[in-house]
């Protein structure tokens, strides 16, 4: 039997932090409530917060220079998934996975997901790629894949979409999420208006095939691995991309995948209101797609999104459903950490933008008062939300401290075990 972090685990921790946890929690429930703020009602909101974690940030990552890999990594889709379930167990929003084909496409499709959901989980979103050549695969895409300048390669790569649909429906998840490494290294070597006509020929292909309930969702990237250009760059190119397919395609927002310095919240809070959002692969960077973990680098800019789409749900936006992904590459941390930790910075900021004063800033904004306006932002930010998330995981039968508890259950130990490194091949970890 493979060792399990259990429910008794888990309960013994909390039992020895549980009476802090509640003083500290009556505390800022006094201070919110002069505020007018309700701090069970914010706790019962955090309960229905939701995040998928991507299978491919359980195994250690890498950079082009090297990977260290970890002992312990799980070797198959059902080890990664074994792993996404302590994620789950600790915080208690994840039950999500988004699924990477051909990284994870399973022998039996309905094992897969009858696997998932006896832990509670299912499949959130399918990602395909198009981004590396598969062993045994016909064609190449060193020159690109739904773009490629060969119609034969073209179809290689909308075929691959969709097997994708066909295995997500087997799988019970509800979107398809397309990022594709096309672009070119150097000025000149892609027609840039005829590989954007080609881009979307193909997406119209795959847009075609979308199941019944499911949503499309493309991915821009301003540079990596093209370096001079890609074919989908920014979230303009993107918006335009979806408008022509239709009403199931939107535009998903990776947090790396914009130039240093942009403003991402902003480029949110267009494409909310243009009706667009398909969501976002959650992750840090300090210069490029450095796939670091939420919230530790820039946690103000973090805020400052989820306070575009907290705004967007209070004022209920027709249509606003944008779905929350991790999407992040873990290479010094255990990935488990890295995943449960990112997962609570998400909370956090969602919780910290429900204390926006929204009516203070509205009056700030109207008055063209910026120093109230920043500081209505300011003071939520800074509110130290901790006694909330905490309680939030203790009610749903998380922890009230995941990383503790995850390191004293010994389950990293317990995997370098059971999961002998020699062993682990075809796990499509990159
Ligand atoms: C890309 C992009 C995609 C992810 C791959 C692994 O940079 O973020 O979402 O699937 O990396
Ligand atoms: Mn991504
Ligand atoms: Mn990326």
């Amino acid at each position: 039997m493979a060792f399990e972090l259990d429910g008794e685990r888990i309960a013994a921790e909390n039992h020895g932090r549980l009476a802090w946890l509640e003083e500290d929690y009556a505390h800022l429930g006094r201070q919110l409530m002069r505020r007018g703020v309700d701090i069970d009602k914010l706790t019962e909101r955090v309960a229905a917060f939701r995040v998928s974690v991507p299978s491919w940030g359980v195994g250690t990552g890498g950079t082009r220079f090297a990977r260290f890999a970890a002992p312990g990594e799980p070797r198959n889709v059902f080890e990664k998934i074994e792993d996404c379930e302590v994620v789950f167990k600790l915080v208690r929003t994840t039950p999500g996975i988004s699924l990477h084909i051909p990284w994870d496409k399973p022998e039996s499709p309905a094992e897969l997901r009858a696997f998932a959901q006896g832990r509670g989980l299912f499949f959130d979103s399918m990602n395909s790629n198009t981004f590396q050549d598969q062993p045994g695969q016909d064609l190449s895409y060193k020159f690109g894949s739904l773009s490629h300048t060969d119609p034969a390669v073209r179809r290689q790569a909308v075929e691959h979409n969709l097997e994708c649909l066909r295995l997500g429906v087997k799988l019970g998840a509800r979107s398809h999420t397309v990022w594709i490494g096309d672009g070119g290294n150097f000025p000149g070597q892609v027609h840039f208006r005829k590989a954007l006509d080609r881009y979307l020929e193909s997406l119209r292909a795959i847009y075609a095939a979308l199941p019944e309930g499911f949503r499309m969702f493309i991915e821009h990237k301003l540079y990596e691995p093209a370096f001079y250009s890609t074919v989908l760059n920014d979230w303009g190119t993107s918006y335009h991309c979806v408008r022509e397919l239709g009403p199931q395609a939107f535009s998903l927002v990776d947090l790396g995948h914009h130039a240093p310095n942009v403003n991402i919240e902003m480029i949110v809070a267009r494409l909310i209101q243009f009706g667009k959002l398909a969501g976002f692969h959650f992750n840090d960077s300090k210069y490029g797609d450095d796939d670091l973990d939420a919230g530790s680098i820039k946690p103000f800019q973090l805020f400052l999104i989820f306070n575009e789409l907290v705004d967007a749900e209070l004022s209920r936006v027709p249509g606003f459903d944008p779905a929350y992904m991790l999407d992040q590459s873990h290479n010094v941390t255990d990935p488990i950490e890295s995943l449960a930790t990112s997962a609570v910075e998400l909370v956090r900021a969602y919780v910290q933008a429900h204390l926006v004063d929204r009516a203070a800033l509205a009056a700030a904004q109207a008055e063209n008062d910026a120093l109230l306006a920043l500081q209505a932002l300011k003071q939520a930010f800074t509110t130290d939300v901790s006694p909330i998330l905490g309680m939030a995981r203790y009610r749903a039968g998380g922890a009230i401290d995941p990383l503790a508890t995850y390191r004293s259950s010994g389950y990293r130990e317990r995997k370098a075990e059971e999961r002998p490194a020699e062993a682990r091949r075809g796990a499509g970890i990159v």
